[in-house]
């Protein structure tokens, strides 16, 4: 099953990878038909699968004859995963994979993800398709600051350059000082992260007494973690470049679902091999376009470990209209959280998203923050620990009173109600070197 890849020159003159990117939906969604109907006969080889649609009474091979007949089909969930570790959920034998990869497993094991040699080929396009939408080409050099290793980020965006021809230089993440070095000499012009590792790369080019202006940085692609409009600006500021985003999750490929094109008017979904779908995470109904549901997603084209309706959690909106880069795929908006990270305090839905927007918002404060939550005499309090800039940090009460008054009542704009705030110093909360963690609750709430 190797799903074919369309250069096409007139294309790429216009800054798109691949002819597919620009099918009318007609066309599209007859190519998602026909590799959908291939893709589930290739998921019954999956015992999981097998016992899934039979469960349903569905015979794949008669059932599905529109893509509408997609809602006939059981959900993936990340637990079906694990419950099926470590490669339970292969559709070919385990002599036929080229690779393995894996999410990072911060609660429990690690989920593994097996890749043939045609899925890896796949895959290094897919992130090609998005990084030459970007800007990439040939002549540029980038370095992937991304851990090489189970995670999908290092070597997904390491071969996806690879495929548009540009040099790399493989420094994987951590080791800041040197990761600068490498960018000051070798003349690295493209950064690949996650946001949270920029802004730990903008710190200690201040330690460094280096200007970002010395470099020769020019666009960064970042992914891997929320971040918001108001970090894409203060990143964009403080280096000096263009940054776009970038999706995707282990389970379903790794980066390479969806990316920004030039215009930032969401991440253009590789349609023609996931389709994806935008529920309601409590009722599992559609919702309607431009609202926010849980993404889920079905692999087309995946040899190794094709996936049904994968239940991503990633809370989204899509978007059909056509943008003005020519592509005609559907667009998702950014993640603005997680179902499963979303924090219900005093019965008010909050998303870290949302907190991280109001702290931006204000003059002073750095990009640092954590989030405590606590249930002390049986009422949740929201702490936000917030990092001053080294600029506005003062010993005068009143100024730092100000400050604190000024992002209380951002906060309370934004999720309504009020959060305690303390100002910490410069450099004193956690930086990271892959994905953020800003959110600590020692509420011991179980479902
Ligand atoms: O993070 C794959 C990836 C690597 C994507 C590098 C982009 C760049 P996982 O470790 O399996 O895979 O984590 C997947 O990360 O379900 C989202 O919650 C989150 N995520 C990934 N990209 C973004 C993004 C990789 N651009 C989980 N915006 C997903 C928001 C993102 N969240």
């Amino acid at each position: 099953m190797i799903a074919e890849i369309n250069e096409c020159l007139e294309c790429r003159s216009v800054g798109i990878w691949d002819k597919n990117e620009t099918l009318e939906r007609i066309e599209l969604e007859a190519l998602q038909l026909e590799r959908l109907k291939k893709s589930l006969l290739q998921a019954t080889k999956v015992p999981f699968y097998q016992q899934e649609f039979a469960k349903l009474n569905i015979d794949v091979s008669k059932d599905i004859n529109s893509l509408a007949d997609l809602r006939k089909l059981p959900f993936t969930t990340k637990a079906n995963m694990r419950d099926n570790y470590p490669l339970g959920l292969l559709a070919v034998p385990k002599s036929e994979l080229s690779r393995f990869h894996g999410s990072s497993g911060t609660t429990g094991k690690p989920t593994f993800v097996g890749y043939t040699k045609n899925d890896l080929e796949l895959w290094s396009d897919l992130c090609a398709r998005f990084l030459y939408s970007g800007g990439l080409r040939k002549e540029h050099v980038t370095q992937v600051a991304f851990g090489y290793g189970l995670f999908t980020g290092g070597f997904g965006l390491h071969y996806g350059i690879e495929k548009v021809g540009a040099s790399i230089i493989p420094a994987s993440s951590g080791n800041t000082k040197r990761q600068i070095m490498l960018m000051q000499d070798i003349e690295a012009e493209i950064l690949i992260c996650t946001p949270s590792y920029a802004l730990t790369i903008i710190d200690t080019l201040r330690e460094m007494n280096i200007d970002p202006s010395e470099l020769n940085l020019k666009h960064a692609f970042f992914g891997g973690e929320q971040w918001t409009e108001d970090m894409r600006f203060k990143i964009e500021n403080a280096l000096n470049i263009k940054c776009w985003n970038n999706y995707g999750l282990s389970e379903i490929i790794g980066p390479g679902v969806s990316g920004e094109c030039e215009y930032h008017t969401g991440m253009h979904i590789q349609e023609d091999h996931f389709i994806v779908e935008c529920l309601n995470p409590d009722t599992l109904e559609p919702v309607g376009e431009g609202e926010t549901g849980e993404l889920v997603i079905t692999t087309l084209t995946k040899e190794a470990m094709p996936v049904v309706r994968y239940r991503t959690r990633d809370l989204c909106k899509l978007y059909y209209d056509k943008c003005k880069c020519g592509r005609t795929t559907a667009r998702m908006g950014r993640v603005i959280g997680r179902s499963d990270d979303m924090l219900i305090i005093r019965g008010v839905n909050i998303f870290p998203s949302q907190i991280e927007e109001a702290l931006l918002r204000v003059e002073g404060i750095a990009p640092h923050y954590l989030i405590e939550v606590s249930r002390p005499n049986n009422t949740d309090l929201l702490g936000i620990k917030v990092e001053m800039t080294p600029e506005l940090f003062s010993d005068q009460m009143r100024e730092m009173q100000k400050l604190k008054e000024a992002i209380s009542r951002e906060i309370s704009s934004i999720i309504g109600i009020r959060a305690n705030i303390e100002l910490v110093a410069p450099n004193t909360l956690e930086r990271f070197v892959g994905k953020a963690q800003r959110v600590t609750d020692s509420r011991n709430l179980v479902d």
